[in-house]
């Protein structure tokens, strides 16, 4: 998608700090961190949002938990924890229409969330 922020970070147009990537994800340092470990995790493939995807997109949905298991490791966040978060249009707070999890560690979580 020619105006998908994370489209452009995936093609290399826009620069960011990738920690991982494989056939099908691409996981990064989020602009914004709200805890000391803040990585996004999103499909190389362009999808808008949890409740937009296909079935035949479901196999990616573990294609980005595997992900999170390997970036929580290499993050020295495995053992301590971790939260995952999906925000999911307008009531969800998504403000990135590309789908995305945010893997937040680091620090103590607090439930419930804002
Ligand atoms: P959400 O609210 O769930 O749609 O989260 C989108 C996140 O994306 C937000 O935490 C900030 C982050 N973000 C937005 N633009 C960029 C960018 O250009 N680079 C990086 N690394 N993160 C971005």
């Amino acid at each position: 998608m020619d105006d998908c922020i994370f489209c452009k970070i995936v093609a290399g147009k826009i620069s960011a700090q990738i920690v991982h990537q494989d056939k099908s994800v691409l996981a990064f340092r989020d602009l914004n961190p709200q805890a000391p470990v803040h990585i996004l995790i999103i499909p190389r493939k362009h999808i808008d949002q949890i409740s937009s995807m296909e079935e035949a997109d479901l196999p990616l949905l573990g294609d980005i938990y595997g992900a999170v298991k390997t970036i929580a490791l290499q993050e020295g966040i495995s053992e301590t924890g971790f939260r995952v978060v999906a925000n999911n249009g307008p009531d969800g707070g998504q403000t990135v229409g590309h789908l995305h999890l945010h893997l937040l560690g680091g620090r103590l979580m607090h439930w419930p969330p804002g």
